[in-house]
């Protein structure tokens, strides 16, 4: 067992400097399996070594793939080809990790072998029926808990069908899944989304020479390809720089340099809704890294105001919501949230979890079903809770830039499954940033 971990945040004043913040943790969960399934010997440089990625990582080791330790962000994967697999000798435990178990199932679903995926206790409390019952569709034979979630039992079998499905949510990770299932599928698999989701996957595949085709909102793979090894370029994670993103708005006299930055406009949501705040972001350097776009940003000090969040970008900045909300809680005026019901159901329930922490904070922040209505306010001290939610941690620790007096934040070890990095790049730009076992 991990030790426990709590942050206290001192009264900060403002971040300065230039940082690279770790890999893309969507990406490095893709390089692993992609990699895996390659034929031949894939390079990936820029993983984000952290607990999540490496729960993908360690979980192909189980299935006989041979693939190094990340060092210095670089990784080697010795692909064993589409029918490579073997069958793990245990239980795959996919700790915190929603995208493992999620993107595991459909590649499991077709395998010729059973294997279990377990999960610690916020990811057995996920709802796994998103996956499970679009995968029952394509022939797949999975068993979850009577609730619907981990630990999931999946017997593999060659007889996946591809269907035409459209997803009842916006998820990468459900569309994820099935496109992984449709490379073990007789015939094409499409699957349509209502709003635009993270396309790492069909980037990546199609990196990896199997065709992904996109048609609107509807992508499109066949049974018959095969994945060719190619190398990888992660960049940072914009999840992971958001919290800078929001830190240096909110904080006066700051001026922070963020390198490396993956812009995928499928997850650049987090910087049009700063900017309609009135957030001072400047892209700098856009260029092309390996399929998808990169660019250093530049953040200055701003004056941010409440605004409606637009439903459209809810997908784009959906990880990015409890320090948007931190971002809120500085604005001036109210700030509304809709249509982001999604967020309930994340490693806590992102809506309830961040109210009341505002809440304790001294914000008048009211839940809705499916959102959050936030009046711009003065922060105070106090203690508030993360419920082991790495995003709930670092979002309240940028809170302690506009704080009138020291924030506890407690049960922060998880902040390790995304960003192991996060306090020693906070503090070295000027977040006062204290961690203590408990
Ligand atoms: O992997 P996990 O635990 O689900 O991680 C989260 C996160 O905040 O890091 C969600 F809690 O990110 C998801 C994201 O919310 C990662 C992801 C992906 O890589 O495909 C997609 C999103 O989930 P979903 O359910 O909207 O598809």
């Amino acid at each position: 067992m991990s030790t426990l971990i709590n942050f206290i945040i001192q009264p900060s004043d403002s971040l300065n400097g230039e940082i690279r913040v770790p890999g893309d943790k969507s990406m490095s969960h893709r390089s692993i399996m992609l990699g895996s399934l390659a034929e031949g010997v894939t390079h990936v440089k820029g993983f984000l070594n952290a607990e999540d990625a490496m729960s993908t990582l360690k979980a192909f080791r189980a299935m006989g793939v041979e693939i190094t330790d990340p060092v210095n962000g670089e990784v080697t994967i010795n692909g064993v080809g589409k029918y490579g697999l073997k069958a793990p000798e245990k239980p795959l435990d996919l700790g915190n990790s929603g995208t493992s178990m999620r993107l595991l199932s459909g590649l499991l679903a077709g395998q010729n072998f059973e294997c279990t995926l377990t999960g610690d206790e916020s990811l057995s409390s996920r709802p796994m029926r998103r996956v499970t019952e679009p995968l029952a569709l394509m022939g797949a034979n999975i068993k979850t808990q009577a609730n619907g979630s981990a630990p999931l039992h999946i017997s593999g079998t060659k007889k996946l069908q591809g269907i035409d499905y459209v997803l009842p949510m916006a998820s990468a990770q459900v569309k994820s899944c099935l496109l992984l299932a449709g490379i073990y599928a007789i015939g094409e698999t499409k699957i349509t989304e209502p709003a635009p989701t993270r396309d790492h996957t069909e980037r990546m595949l199609n990196g990896f020479g199997y065709s992904v085709k996109r048609q609107g909102s509807q992508a499109t793979i066949n049974g018959n390809g095969k994945l060719t090894a190619t190398n990888i370029d992660v960049p940072s994670d914009i999840s992971s720089a958001a919290f800078f993103l929001v830190g240096a708005s909110i904080a006066r006299n700051s001026d922070v340099i963020l390198r490396h930055v993956g812009m995928n406009p499928t997850r650049t949501g987090v910087i049009d809704i700063l900017k309609l705040m009135g957030a001072n972001i400047s892209i700098l350097n856009p260029r092309k890294v390996g399929g998808e776009p990169v660019a250093d940003l530049r953040v200055i000090s701003s004056s941010l105001t409440g605004i409606n969040i637009p439903e459209r970008l809810v997908p784009l900045a959906i990880d990015e919501f409890p320090v948007l909300f931190i971002a809120a809680a500085c604005a001036k005026g109210q700030t509304i949230l809709m249509g982001a019901e999604e967020l309930r159901v994340k490693e806590c329930d992102r809506i309830q979890v961040m109210a009341d922490g505002l809440k304790t904070l001294g914000i008048d922040a009211q839940t809705t079903a499916d959102g959050m209505i936030i009046k711009g306010g003065k922060i105070g001290g106090g203690e508030v809770v993360s419920h082991g939610d790495h995003r709930i941690a670092m979002a309240f620790s940028i809170a302690g830039l506009r704080a009138s007096a020291p924030i506890t934040i407690q049960n922060c070890t998880n902040v390790n499954t995304s960003f192991p990095e996060f306090r020693e790049l906070a503090t070295s730009l000027g977040l006062q940033l204290q961690s203590i076992e408990v």
